[in-house]
């Protein structure tokens, strides 16, 4: 790469950080490198400021640099271990990476679906070192066993980007973007206790169809979850894993339906598409599910469709995970190209959608959460 397309990416990265302004949407200590948002681009079109000709001027700059540095051969090589294609989720991760990393960015991007298979992710990685590849980004199906391969790419030189999912057994990675799971399933149970609580419900029997186990995603999402039941005194009923996928959410919801025949008020499913089985499975079984029924139903995600079912009364709540990082690993990359070193953790910004009725004060280790209402534009603006 370039050293002047380098320069430009990185003073574009500055100056569309002041555009982006609070419309960012990843927290860390330096602005990160977030694509305008929906409202941010609108009021630059309406009021073109110095800044956004700034942008304009550096990004069509870039564009060119980068398509000379591919007419050169000049490309940043970049592996992709991606966990799968179980979800839209997933669906919207891969775009984010495919969009980003693209050739015309001046990326050559190998990206391998790894099938939610921990040894074909491990096998994608030493492909990536064996062809000698610029950066390597993983997001790790589970938290656990990666330091001898992490060791591997240290050895060969090439850093690595963790990304969604953590690594919980080496710090071998220059850097993480990802979402604080403990803090999305916190954000569940104070909100399902401010719930019951404004609808008169004393008593909590809940059901959890879990993600993929050993997920750093299923780990935070119930440890987050389960704090809050031990201390309200709630009962969680079972907990199992629907992989966090629709058919498996849809399958373990039949069993629970039938095991747990009218003794359940709550289900928690860790992902939309497994609430769309769930949803499934109840409407076979006749249960009634969503504001002002017998079930209170919900979710994590929140994408479009997840959403678009909180719109129709189906899921009571859903508590987001942001799938967009790689506008911040792009950072990392210009950063690490740099000679500089960059954040170690980068926390994705999200928020907690429900209907009006369902939208409930409260907070999170002393901290008051904003819930946001869900509206045709709302969803409209997701991914
Ligand atoms: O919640 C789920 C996906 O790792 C946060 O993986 C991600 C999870 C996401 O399959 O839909």
């Amino acid at each position: 790469m370039k050293k002047k397309l380098l320069s430009l990416v990185l003073s574009a990265v500055m100056v569309a950080g002041l555009v982006a302004g609070c419309g960012s949407s990843a927290s860390q200590t330096t602005e990160p490198a977030a694509e305008p948002t929906e409202a941010a681009a609108t009021e630059a079109a309406a009021e073109p400021t110095e800044e956004v000709a700034d942008v304009e001027a550096a990004e069509a700059e870039i564009a060119k640099e980068a398509a000379d540095a591919v007419a050169d051969g000049e490309t940043i090589t970049i592996g992709f271990a991606q966990v799968g294609h179980e979800s839209d989720w997933r669906t919207a991760s891969t775009k984010s990476c495919q969009d980003v990393f693209s050739a015309d960015n001046g990326y050559d991007l190998t990206f391998v679906d790894c099938d939610n298979d921990s040894a074909a992710q491990l096998e994608a990685v030493r492909g990536f070192i064996e062809q000698g590849l610029d950066y390597i980004i993983i997001d790790p199906i589970v938290s656990t066993g990666w330091d001898t391969v992490l060791t591997e790419c240290e050895d060969a030189g090439i850093p690595v980007i963790v990304i969604d999912r953590t690594i919980d057994d080496s710090d071998k990675y220059a850097a993480w973007v990802g979402s604080n799971f403990k803090t999305e399933g916190l954000a569940a149970g104070e909100w399902l206790k401010a719930y019951a609580e404004k609808n008169g419900i004393k008593e909590i029997n809940a059901l959890v169809i879990s993600g993929t186990t050993g997920a750093s995603a299923q780990i935070g999402r119930s440890d987050g979850f389960k704090e809050i039941a031990d201390r309200e005194g709630w009962t969680i009923l079972d907990e199992q894993t629907g992989d966090f996928t629709e058919e498996g959410g849809q399958q373990v919801m039949e069993s629970y339906c039938k095991s747990y025949d009218g003794k359940f008020n709550v289900v928690v499913c860790q992902n939309d598409n497994e609430a769309f089985g769930a949803m499934t499975a109840m409407d076979n079984a006749g249960v009634k599910y969503g504001p002002g029924n017998d079930v209170i139903l919900i979710s994590f995600d929140a994408c479009t469709a997840g959403l678009e079912d909180v719109k129709a009364g189906k899921i009571t709540a859903d508590f987001e995970c942001n799938p967009l990082a790689a506008p911040f690993v792009e950072e990392v990359i210009a950063q690490l190209a740099a000679g500089e070193e960059p954040e170690k953790e980068v926390y994705m910004e999200e928020h907690w959608y429900a209907l009006p009725d369902a939208i409930v004060d409260f907070s999170i280790d002393g901290e008051a959460q904003t819930m946001t209402e869900v509206t045709d534009d709302v969803i409209a603006a997701q991914y």
